[in-house]
C-alpha cells in the first residue's frame, strides 16, 4: 500500500463556528503565492499574520494621530495620549484586570518577564532562595530567572513533565517550599502545545505565599484569559502572536506588587520630578514605561483585540481545536511520524518528528510547496533534550487556517516520505 493510500483524509463537512473564507479575506498576506503555490501559513506560534484592521490602525495612527504622549498640551499630543490610554483600557478588559493601572506596555513577553525578574526578583530573591519554573518553558521564561539566580546565589528549580508533555502537578507541588520566592510558568507551551493547570498551580503556590508569573504568550491568541479568575500575580504576553503588531506587548501585575516594586528602566515619563539629588517616580502604570513608548504599536494592539473580540475568543478556540484534532489525526497517521506533545489539554500546536529525516529538510521540502512550518528547537532547547531529539517540525494554527491547509500539510509530508523512503 502506498503512503498516500494509508492516509485517511476526512473530507466530511464540518460545521464551522464562522465563515473562515471571510476571515481569510481580512488578511492580505494570505493571498501570497510561494513557489507558485498558495501560501499555507502554519507558523502562527512564531508570529501570526495581521488583519487589514490592524494594518489600517497603524496607518491611521501615523496619518492622523502621531504626537508624543503625556507631554504636550497641543491638539495632536492630547489625541495621541487619549488613544493610548483608551487602548490600555481595551487591554484591561481583554484580560479582565481589575484596574487599567495594572497594564504595563512593554516590547513583548520577553521584556515583560525580564522586567519582573529585574525588579520584583532582585528585591525578593537572595542567596539560598529558589525560583521554580517548569520543564516546558520558552528560553525567555528560563534565562531571565537564570540570570537572576546567578546574580543572587539562588537556585533555579525545574518541575518535570511526563512523556505526553504534561506537567507533573504533584512533583511541582513538592518543589514548592519556603525557599521558593517566585514561580514562573507558561500558560501554554510553544513547543508542545500543552495547556498547564494554571489555577491549581497558582493556588498551590499561593498557599505558601509565593507569587506566580505567567508567560501567556501562547495563551492569549487561543484562550479566554481572566487574570482575576486565575489569580496570577503577573501575566506577560506579546501583541504579534495575537494578530497585533510586532514590538508591543503587555505585563499585567497586581497593583500592590507593582506599587512596591522599584522601577525597571529610568528615563522620561517614569518620573514625577527629577533633581540631581533625588528623583520621585511616577505613579502606575507610568513608573514602568520609561521613554517614548510604541504608540503606533499600542494602536495596532487595540485593533487586534477588537478584531478578536469581533469574532469571539470562544469561536476562535473552537475552530482551532477542530484544526488541531484533525491535524493530529491526519498527520499522526502518516508513516514514520511521531508526535511530540500529546497532552490531553492542548492548544494550536502540532509538533512532530519523522523517522530518519531532519526537521530542517522537512521544512525545506514543505516550503517548496508553499507550506510554512517552523523547524528547530523553538527556543525551548530543554524540551528537545527531554524528548531526546534535536528539533521538531511544528505546525501551529490560527483563526484563518483551514482543514484544506491541514490536508496540504499531509500531502507535503507524504512527498517528504517519498523523497526519503
Ligand atoms: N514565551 C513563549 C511561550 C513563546 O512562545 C515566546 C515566543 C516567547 C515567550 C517570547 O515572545 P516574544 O514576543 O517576546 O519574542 N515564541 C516563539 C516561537 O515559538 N517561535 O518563535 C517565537
Amino acid at each position: 500500500m502506498s503512503a498516500a493510500a494509508a492516509v485517511p483524509i476526512r473530507e466530511k463537512a464540518v460545521k464551522l463556528p464562522f465563515d473562515v473564507e471571510k476571515i481569510r479575506a481580512d488578511f492580505p498576506i494570505l493571498r501570497t503565492k510561494v513557489h507558485g503555490h498558495p501560501l499555507v501559513y502554519l507558523d502562527n506560534a512564531a508570529t501570526s499574520q495581521k488583519p487589514q484592521a490592524v494594518i489600517d490602525a497603524l496607518v491611521r495612527y501615523y496619518e492622523g494621530e502621531n504626537a508624543n504622549i503625556h507631554r504636550g498640551v497641543h491638539y495632536l499630543s492630547q489625541i495621541a495620549t487619549e488613544a493610548f490610554e483608551k487602548a490600555r483600557e481595551t487591554v484591561r478588559a481583554f484580560v479582565n484586570a481589575a484596574d487599567a493601572r495594572e497594564i504595563i506596555f512593554t516590547r513583548g513577553t520577553t521584556e515583560a518577564i525580564n522586567l519582573v525578574a529585574q525588579t520584583y526578583g532582585r528585591v525578593h530573591v537572595g542567596a539560598g532562595d529558589e525560583v521554580l519554573i517548569t520543564a516546558m518553558e520558552h528560553h525567555s521564561n528560563i534565562v531571565p530567572w537564570q540570570m537572576l539566580c546567578e546574580e543572587k546565589g539562588a537556585k533555579l528549580r525545574v518541575a518535570p513533565m511526563n512523556d505526553e508533555g504534561e506537567l507533573l502537578l504533584e512533583e511541582f507541588e513538592k518543589l514548592l517550599s519556603p525557599r521558593t520566592k517566585i514561580v514562573a510558568v507558561s500558560h501554554v507551551s510553544n513547543a508542545l502545545g500543552t495547556i498547564n493547570p494554571l489555577k491549581q498551580m497558582i493556588a498551590a503556590a499561593h498557599a505558601l505565599g509565593i507569587p506566580v508569573v505567567v508567560d501567556g504568550a501562547q495563551a492569549v491568541p487561543h484562550l479566554a484569559v481572566d487574570v482575576q479568575d486565575l489569580d496570577c500575580d503577573f501575566f506577560a504576553f506579546s501583541g504579534h502572536k495575537m494578530y497585533g503588531p510586532t514590538g508591543i506587548g503587555v505585563l499585567y501585575g497586581k497593583t500592590a506588587l507593582l506599587e512596591a516594586m522599584p522601577p525597571y528602566q529610568g528615563g522620561g515619563d517614569m518620573i514625577s520630578s527629577v533633581t540631581f539629588e533625588k528623583t520621585i517616580y511616577n505613579k502606575l502604570p507610568h513608573k514602568f514605561e520609561a521613554g517614548t513608548p510604541d504608540m503606533a504599536g499600542v494602536a495596532g494592539l487595540k485593533a487586534a483585540i477588537e478584531y478578536m473580540n469581533g469574532i469571539g475568543i470562544e469561536k476562535i478556540a473552537a475552530h482551532e481545536h477542530d484544526l488541531l484534532e484533525y491535524a493530529t489525526e491526519v498527520v499522526g497517521a502518516l508513516p514514520g511520524v511521531r508526535l511530540i506533545g500529546t497532552a490531553r489539554e492542548k492548544a494550536s500546536v502540532l509538533s512532530f518528528v519523522l523517522d530518519e529525516v531532519h526537521p530542517h529538510d522537512i521544512g525545506t521540502i514543505l516550503d517548496q510547496q508553499g507550506i510554512a512550518v517552523r523547524t528547530g528547537h523553538h527556543c525551548a532547547q530543554p524540551v528537545m533534550e527531554r524528548f531526546h531529539i534535536p528539533a521538531t517540525v511544528r505546525a501551529s494554527f490560527a483563526v484563518y487556517n483551514t482543514r484544506k491547509e491541514v490536508d496540504a500539510l499531509a500531502r507535503g509530508l507524504r512527498k517528504v516520505h517519498e523523497v526519503f523512503a
